[in-house]
């Protein structure tokens, strides 16, 4: 998965890079319309507890692509932003950072606007990919007749569709079923990505309630912290960091919970496995069976699924771990259509 973070210029879309990422400032180099990427870390506590009751030789959290843009300038023409906006594209969800403190030379802040401006940037980028393709393809049927593909035919019905709604402003997400999707894949529509944003506050100040009440209603997942004390914080070695964020009257950082949020809005959840060799986190879709999960780790597992032995987190922490676990009942044995839950510890049975 790729986490795309954008919004307009100087919003403040490196500092939250950098927060979550920790690499410095020196690392960021752009040209032209691509995006800085590096590698950023789901932090859990839940893991993190099972690496220290196993003590294994390797460890590995789950890990994600993330990719700063340079920022939007709605200012210019459309088609100098059509290749950054193409890049963005890509990105499987997008973090888009609006800005709410005030600094010389720009303009007030009004991250409700700023948002509207670009959502409203990406419904038109969507537009123009839809009107394209129905064009091409209203051809293609129109010459071919009775003898159109099917996936061709059944393309420009849910396309017809997914434009009809974007000419009327509505998202490719919301008029389109989830069941009906498949055929439009490959355009990866904005209107269709979960969106997290991120106010960036002014140091000190709070999120104002009105504006966030405005700007929830239009992402999937709505944040507030100041960015650039986040940054500050992250900076510091752990003891410090403590002092610092007492000193701040922050209680925690917004980094993890923004991590987070993009991977839940994805609709993504956790499942472990534990041993001394390793312990590690495993990403499925919510939904996902037990079989699908063991396809993660090995194809064999898949094939010669046997059952899946199953401790929920919360049980394995209250109860003592699986010894605890597996005297009060809690160590479950599940068939491969059992949908998987967040925090799962799991160990594969299988033979090939
Ligand atoms: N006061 C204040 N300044 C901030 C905050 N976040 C970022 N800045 C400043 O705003 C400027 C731009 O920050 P960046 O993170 O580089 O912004 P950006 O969105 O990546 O900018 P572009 O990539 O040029 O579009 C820098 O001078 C930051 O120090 C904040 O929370 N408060
Ligand atoms: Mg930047």
């Amino acid at each position: 998965m790729e986490l795309g973070i954008c919004g307009l210029p100087q919003s403040g879309k490196s500092t939250l890079f950098r927060a979550i990422t920790g690499v410095g400032s020196a690392a960021l180099v752009f040209s032209g319309a691509r995006p800085s990427v590096e590698m950023v870390t789901l932090r859990d506590p839940r893991l993190e507890r099972l690496r220290d009751d196993y003590r294994p030789k390797k460890f590995t959290p789950t890990q994600f692509k993330v990719l700063d843009f340079p920022g939007i300038d709605l200012s210019g023409s459309a088609k100098s932003r059509a290749e950054l906006v193409a890049n963005i594209r890509e990105a499987d969800a997008l973090v888009v950072v609006l800005r709410a403190f005030t600094f010389p030379g720009l303009k007030p802040p009004d991250p409700v606007a700023d948002l509207e401006a670009l959502r409203s940037e990406f419904l038109l980028s969507d537009l123009a990919v839809a009107e394209k393709r129905v064009e091409k393809l209203t051809q293609q049927v129109k010459r071919m007749g009775s003898k159109a593909a099917k996936e061709d035919q059944r393309e420009l019905e849910v396309l017809g569709k997914a434009l009809a709604g974007l000419n009327e402003g509505r998202r490719v997400g919301d008029v389109i079923d989830p069941l009906e999707e498949e055929p439009l894949r490959g355009f990866r529509f904005f209107t269709q990505k979960p969106v997290v944003g991120v106010v960036n506050l002014a140091e000190g100040e709070a999120a104002d309630g009105a504006i966030a009440d405005r700007l929830a209603g239009q992402v999937t997942r709505l944040l507030a912290a100041p960015l650039k004390l986040e940054l500050d914080l992250s900076e510091l070695d752990g003891a410090e960091r403590e002092t610092f964020m007492k000193e701040m009257g922050v209680t925690t950082l917004a980094r993890d919970a923004l991590v987070r949020a993009a991977y839940e809005a994805l609709g993504l959840l956790s499942f472990f496995t534990v041993g001394e060799d390793e312990v590690r986190a495993w990403t499925v879709r919510g939904g996902d069976h037990a079989v699908t999960a063991a396809g993660k780790i090995h194809s064999d597992i898949a094939r010669g699924f046997i059952a899946a032995e199953v401790v929920a987190y919360d049980d394995y922490a209250r109860l003592g771990g699986h010894k605890g676990a597996r005297e009060k009942g809690r160590l479950r044995l599940e068939g491969r259509n059992y949908a998987v839950a967040d925090g799962d510890i799991i160990n594969f049975r299988f033979s090939v």
